[in-house]
């Protein structure tokens, strides 16, 4: 949980900002990628936010065969982009304001395979002063939300946080829209988010794998049968001499 300390150190680099603006340098909060990264049927996708535009990753792990995943959507409203905010460079600041969305879209192309299901799993590193988490993330498929679970929270110098979220979809669609957003409950609350990470890969299903599992089982059990076959056949003319 963020602490109290959080809310003074935000309001000075609020209150900084004109001062320390170009003055961060990007820092790469990929703190714990997945052991899967890389693997058939993965990809990853990394937005530093180094400029104030929407468009294609701009961080690096990058890996993606399906096409350009595209950061698609953020309200001018009640956000605002700052070049730097303490030691941190290209940031997004939202502001909880009735009217406006909280929200920021990434929109995925991904591997075809419906028979599978894709396991989503999302780095994000923000400030608030708000002593709890602040930024939630689901997945939208065809309409679908399925909101994504906190893995772990640590702290981060100057009063940031590292949060990871995880989630298991049915399925492994073509496409899906990953959606960060700031879940402030207070009118006029302020957080910062100064970079998105996510990782997806298609995976069977675990009954597919039970499934997979009984039918090697099934196949080890029918090759020693097999095997124990012909060696029966040739004990058997022994057993005929003797008897
Ligand atoms: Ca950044």
């Amino acid at each position: 949980m963020p602490p109290i300390r959080a809310r003074s150190l935000l309001a000075r680099l609020l209150s900084s900002v004109p001062l320390i603006l170009a003055s961060g340098i990007a820092r790469a909060d990929d703190l714990a990628p997945p052991p899967w990264r890389f693997q058939t049927g993965s990809t990853v996708q990394h937005w530093e936010f180094s400029t104030p535009n929407l468009g294609p990753p701009d961080g690096l792990p990058f890996f993606n065969p399906n096409g350009t995943p595209f950061f698609s959507f953020i309200d001018p409203g009640n956000t605002l982009w700052l070049p730097s905010a303490g030691s941190r460079n290209g940031i997004w600041q939202i502001s909880n304001i009735a009217g406006h969305s909280n929200q920021l879209w990434f929109d995925v192309p991904n591997y075809n395979m419906p028979e599978l299901e894709k396991i989503y799993y999302v780095q994000l590193t923000w400030l608030s002063p708000i002593p709890t988490l602040v930024f939630g993330a689901s997945v939208n498929v065809g309409g679908t939300i399925f909101p994504l679970s906190v893995v772990s929270n640590q702290s981060l110098p100057e009063g940031w946080f590292h949060t990871v979220l995880s989630v298991r979809l049915p399925g492994c669609p073509d496409r899906e829209r990953l959606i960060v957003e700031m879940l402030a409950q207070h009118q006029g609350e302020t957080a910062l988010i100064d970079q998105v990470v996510f990782d997806t890969l298609c995976v069977p299903e675990p009954s597919g794998l039970a499934f997979a599992g009984l039918g090697a089982a099934a196949w080890i059990a029918a090759r020693r049968r097999s095997r124990r076959v012909p060696c029966a056949l040739s004990v058997e003319p022994e057993l005929v001499k003797k008897s």
